[in-house]
């Protein structure tokens, strides 16, 4: 056992994600290379301290000549990042066209309209094309870096075809794949017409985990309605072959939060916050600007309250930082001029000359101002639609030790499995009941409120980044590789 710790301390792990942890930009001959946020890189970093990591990835940079990427390959090697080179085409059809355009809204639920799907067919296949040929890229970068003993670790929805790549290069490679986001129904999912191929590059994988147990159920019932397989309590069994597939909620690094409330820059911001927001409650929202997140509906879902309980006018204000993804597609635009025109409305409505009742930004926030803003909330809105998890919730958790701040949480987002007892758990699609909630919320009695925010805290302080990368890491070690297995037989 002690042997087998040992060997586990020093062993390599190959981490392959879409996007690398580090986002680089061009200053002439250097790189300036920046931490990019996230949930999947906040929950990674905690990893290392186990295992020797290395990242693979797409730095986020299209780079056309020689000297450029031998330059960013070198700066990245500083970082334990290896960088994956994309073409301006390869980007457009994998990333913008089937990743985002397809197995995003697939996977989160929404509907495109007839006529979007019909338009989107007609490029569908080369799309799927690119995606094969993106995941091979991939594929080629890890199998470079692969050492014998090294275990590869794929995340999401955009590399499902890498662990058939790297088990056809090498068929004793450990291979786990981990999602982040939903896995839908199968009623769902087995709309996508290129349903088989993908379910099957999958299960190429020694070990296949997801943020819940609903998911895992989802994936293995759309093996067993569309390939025909049989699904077991330990996974999908295929001739005698077992993948194994399990839940592995993810979770965040909650001493970064803690220790942050404890420094002065932090202190200094909350201090600042209170005095600027003196006499009113204030409930927060944080999202990337997504049409998953829900964001109309809960700016609708706050109308109606201030409608309906005009003692809360001048009394409560929502801040709602929204940081812009994907600019360049129409989706996107669309939703934020939604966005926009609403926030504006309620200001216009509500908005007195010395008071606004929502607070609205559109950019990512630094840290310490993250960190203090959590801190003064007093009611959290996470209105998803669908989320695999949503961390934005265990972060608000983490800095409410003092305050003890109500989580008002969608019921159709991973962490409502996880946070469900203590949080106040709404259906988004529900504008009413949103709104009754968010009166609830600002209500309720501290005991009740100390009794919740106990419940989440010890969730979100034992189910940590690091034990979720520990669990899946250690159970991926433990699976038997197929080929290792006949070798035996
Ligand atoms: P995301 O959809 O990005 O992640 P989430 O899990 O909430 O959603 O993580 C967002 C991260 O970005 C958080 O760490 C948050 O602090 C940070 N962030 C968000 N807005 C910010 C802002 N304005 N300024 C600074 N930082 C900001 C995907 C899935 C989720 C899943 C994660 C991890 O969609 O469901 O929980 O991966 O698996």
């Amino acid at each position: 056992e002690k042997g087998q710790q040992q060997q586990r301390a020093t062993q390599r792990l190959l981490v392959v994600a879409n996007r690398l942890p580090v986002s680089a930009q061009r200053d002439g001959d250097n790189w300036d290379l920046k931490l990019s946020a996230g949930g999947l890189v906040s929950a990674l970093l905690g990893v290392k301290q186990n295992f020797e990591t290395r990242w693979i990835g797409w730095a986020g940079v299209n780079v056309h000549d020689e000297k450029g990427r031998m330059s960013l390959t070198e700066s990245l090697a500083s970082k334990g990042c290896v960088p994956v080179f994309l073409d301006d085409d390869t980007v457009d059809q994998y990333y913008n066209g089937y990743c985002n355009n397809v197995l995003w809204p697939l996977f989160h639920y929404i509907g495109l309209s007839q006529e979007d799907r019909l338009a989107g067919t007609r490029s569908l296949d080369s799309q799927f094309m690119a995606y094969k040929n993106a995941n091979q890229l991939f594929a080629d970068v890890v199998f470079s870096q692969y050492q014998e003993g090294d275990v590869v670790w794929c995340h999401d929805y955009h590399l499902m075809f890498l662990p058939k790549c790297l088990k056809e290069m090498d068929p004793q490679m450990k291979v786990g794949w981990f999602l982040h986001t939903p896995f839908p129904s199968s009623e769902i999912y087995r709309t996508l017409p290129m349903r088989s191929e993908l379910l099957k590059a999958v299960l190429t994988a020694d070990l296949i985990g997801f943020h819940t147990y609903d998911y895992a159920r989802h994936f293995v019932s759309a093996c067993t309605r569309i390939l025909g397989l049989e699904g077991t309590p330990e996974g999908v069994e295929d001739q005698g072959k077992l993948t194994r597939v399990a839940a592995f909620p993810i979770g965040i690094d909650p001493e970064r939060f803690i220790q942050a409330l404890e420094t002065d820059l932090v202190k200094c911001h909350i201090k600042l916050l209170r005095s600027r927001f003196e006499g009113c409650k204030v409930m927060l929202g944080v999202d990337r600007l997504d049409m998953i997140k829900g964001i109309p509906q809960k700016l609708l879902a706050f109308e109606l309250f201030l409608e309906k309980n005009p003692e809360w006018r001048e009394k409560v204000l929502l801040v709602q930082i929204a940081v812009p993804t994907r600019t360049d597609v129409h989706e996107y635009q669309r939703l934020t001029s939604q966005v926009h025109e609403i926030v504006g409305r309620i200001n216009g409505r509500f908005g007195t000359l010395t008071f606004m009742p929502i607070h609205h930004l559109d950019r990512s926030l630094a840290f310490h101002q993250l960190c203090a803003l959590y801190a003064i909330t007093d009611v959290l809105l996470v209105t998803s639609l669908r989320d695999g998890m949503n961390l934005v919730s265990y972060e608000f958790v983490a800095c409410q030790n003092e305050k003890k701040g109500v989580l008002v949480l969608s019921e159709f987002s991973g962490a409502a499995q996880s946070l469900g007892a203590g949080a106040m758990l709404v259906n988004p699609w529900n504008i009413e009941e949103m709104s009754i909630a968010i009166r609830d919320a600002l209500n309720m009695p501290e005991m009740e409120r100390k009794e919740r925010h106990n419940h989440n805290f010890s969730h979100v302080t034992h189910h940590t980044a690091q034990a979720w990368a520990d669990t899946f890491v250690s159970e991926l070690n433990d699976t038997i590789v197929e080929a290792e297995l006949r070798t035996l037989r």
